[in-house]
């Protein structure tokens, strides 16, 4: 997943709370087992007429919510292996869209796919040790062959640095072979050990990994930023999930790297945040390592600048869990294998033939204008029973084809995110049907979108910042980005759902309040940054801060006087006080 997986230091050690959130997939393996049965078994919410449905609420009980439909929906099947997913064809074609769109854009990037092997030696792992390190537990060893013990145990991928940078060093030897910008698409296994969720966190997972060099970082740069763009883009124009772009902070960013770029998406359902993908500057720490260097326009020896970045399946794991609800999945028109469902309504004594063939009609014409559209002749299930299933897997548009409709040369059709129906002249057929697939596709961002938003708190006291936390709010607040300070927010907010976290200090950033800037020049500190803390895993997003707001702040007083959260300066005495009153903090002897 591009959170863990692109990284993420504060991934680590913080695996318990994630069960709390989607999670709690695994362990109730059996159990959603048996709840998908379509037909047995069920006896809250199954329709009874068709079997199908979901037996768990979205907004009752989400992790099992999330568990069901990603099986119902035929996404997902569960294998034997802890962690592990079957990527069904339903998935897989999602996969595919989102893998056409981003593979040509990096072709046009002058990008190039290459493949790079799966196994991994471990002195070759070892090198990149002090990265590594913290990620030690998670990677996967191949021990045996047969019976025999291999000699030198293999690692198995969990991301692919240590495995391509040595090439890339024996392939660079003078500016001309510079920039030299590969991707793979490829899985990589990491050994997750608590609450594998499908797509959000498994053990086993598909994504590209882009490792570039460039001779300046004024290129590696450009690319950060255009690799980010493109991941904004599957997120909102594909995926129809509103992400925020901005910079990780020191202590969330990735280890190895000189900065961390990613777009965070946010469910609401969790009220968490999640990093949807990141794109790292790597700087020159792994030049240094591995050696890559260059002989530069000048004749003189240089060393590359880097960059690398990925994302993953956990995108689909977020669009199921923004968009889907009670009835199933509810898929993007733009990611959908199948846009438009056409169903023949047949009548006892009505003309059985015409409505079949008024669907062939129907399917060719759409599919001439380019549309993914298919028919459900199967004569083995109702009609009632293929609505059902259709909305149960997502699809955006239903077509319905009936005697009335045969008798007046038309076609009803049912959106699948609001159940808005129309009948539309078969003369209209594809610019209506078209217009109405964009439409859903707007609208699903803009729905998102408006969830999202209402969760984003500003905030400037501590106490604020709890009480925002506590309900679930993605908070926006000003921040130091020191890794003391965010390590500080994590222990004093650590709880049943997780500590806080820092998400990322947005792009798009709101302005500060004049009297925090002008209390910071006073004290001769550096700048503050808003930025977006939530509980781990899920996001907490900000707003701008509006000028009247106080100057309480998160951030770090001065070298001497360790942390000062959320206190505010009044004007006239020059004294802390929070909220009118002095503020006494949390026992911690670092702390005024
Ligand atoms: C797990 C096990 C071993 C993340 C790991 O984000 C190593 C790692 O290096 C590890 N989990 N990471 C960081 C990956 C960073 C980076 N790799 C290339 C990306 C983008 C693609």
């Amino acid at each position: 997943m591009a959170g863990k997986d692109a990284n993420s230091s504060a991934e680590k050690g913080k695996k318990k709370e994630v069960k709390k959130e989607a999670g709690s997939a695994e362990g109730k393996k059996k159990e959603v087992k048996k709840e998908t049965g379509r037909a047995e078994g069920k006896k809250k919410e199954v329709k009874k007429e068709t079997g199908l449905g979901l037996s768990y609420k979205k907004d009752e009980n989400f992790g099992e919510w999330y568990s069901e439909v990603v099986v119902n929906g035929e996404m997902i099947e569960y294998y034997d292996i802890s962690g592990c997913y079957i990527l069904r064809p339903w998935a897989m074609s999602i996969w595919e869209v989102m893998q056409t769109f981003f593979d040509a854009e990096i072709k046009k990037m002058k990008i190039k796919n290459c493949y790079f092997p799966l196994f991994v030696s471990s002195g070759v792992l070892q090198k990149e040790k002090d990265h590594i390190e913290g990620f030690a537990p998670e990677v996967a060893w191949v021990t045996k062959s047969g019976e025999s013990e291999l000699e030198m145990p293999i690692a198995i991928r969990p991301t692919s640095e240590t495995v391509m940078y040595p090439y890339f060093s024996k392939w660079i030897r003078g500016h001309r072979d510079l920039p030299l910008r590969l991707n793979q698409w490829c899985n990589v296994v990491r050994w997750e050990f608590s609450n594998p969720t499908p797509f959000i966190r498994s053990r086993e997972f598909l994504w590209q990994e882009g490792h570039t060099a460039f001779a300046t970082k004024e290129e590696a740069d450009t690319e950060v930023l255009d690799i980010l763009e493109l991941y904004r883009r599957i997120y909102e124009e594909f995926l129809a999930v509103p992400v925020i772009k901005g910079k990780k902070s020191e202590h969330e960013k990735f280890a190895g790297g000189l900065y961390t770029t990613t777009v965070e998406a946010f469910v609401p359902n969790t009220g968490r945040g999640v990093q949807g993908a990141t794109s790292h500057c790597l700087g020159q720490n792994f030049a240094k390592m591995f050696e890559i260097n260059f002989e530069n326009e000048k004749g003189e020896k240089a060393m590359v600048w880097q960059n690398s970045w990925a994302y993953t399946t956990r995108t689909i794991g977020v669009m199921i869990m923004v968009h889907g609800d009670d009835k199933g999945l509810v898929l993007p028109p733009k990611i959908a294998s199948v846009q438009v469902i056409v169903i023949p309504v047949p009548y006892k004594d009505a003309n059985t033939q015409g409505i079949f063939d008024a669907c062939d009609a129907t399917v060719k014409s759409l599919n001439e204008a380019g549309i993914r559209a298919e028919t459900d002749f199967r004569d083995n299930y109702s009609p009632g029973w293929k609505y059902s299933h259709w909305e149960l897997k997502g699809v955006p548009l239903r077509i319905e084809i009936g005697p009335k409709d045969l008798a007046n040369n038309q076609v009803r059709a049912v959106r699948r995110d609001n159940s808005a129906k129309i009948d539309i002249p078969m003369a209209d057929l594809v610019s209506q049907v078209k217009d109405m697939l964009d439409n859903i596709q707007q609208s699903l961002f803009d729905v998102a979108k408006q969830k999202r938003d209402a969760c984003i708190q500003v905030v400037h006291t501590w106490e604020d910042f709890a009480e925002a936390l506590s309900q679930k709010k993605m908070i926006l607040a000003p921040w130091c980005d020191e890794e003391e300070v965010e390590k500080d927010v994590k222990t004093r907010t650590k709880g049943d759902m997780g500590a806080a976290k820092s998400l990322c200090s947005p792009f798009d950033q709101p302005a500060l309040p004049e009297a925090i800037k002008e209390t910071r020049v006073q004290r001769n500190e550096p700048p503050l940054s808003p930025t977006i803390l939530n509980r781990r895993y899920l996001v907490d997003q900000f707003e701008p801060i509006t000028p009247s707001s106080p100057t309480s702040i998160l951030h770090r007083r001065s070298p001497s006087s360790p942390i000062s959260f959320l206190h505010r300066r009044s004007s006239s005495s020059g004294a802390f006080v929070v909220n009118g009153i002095s503020w006494r903090p949390p026992p911690s002897p670092d702390y005024k």
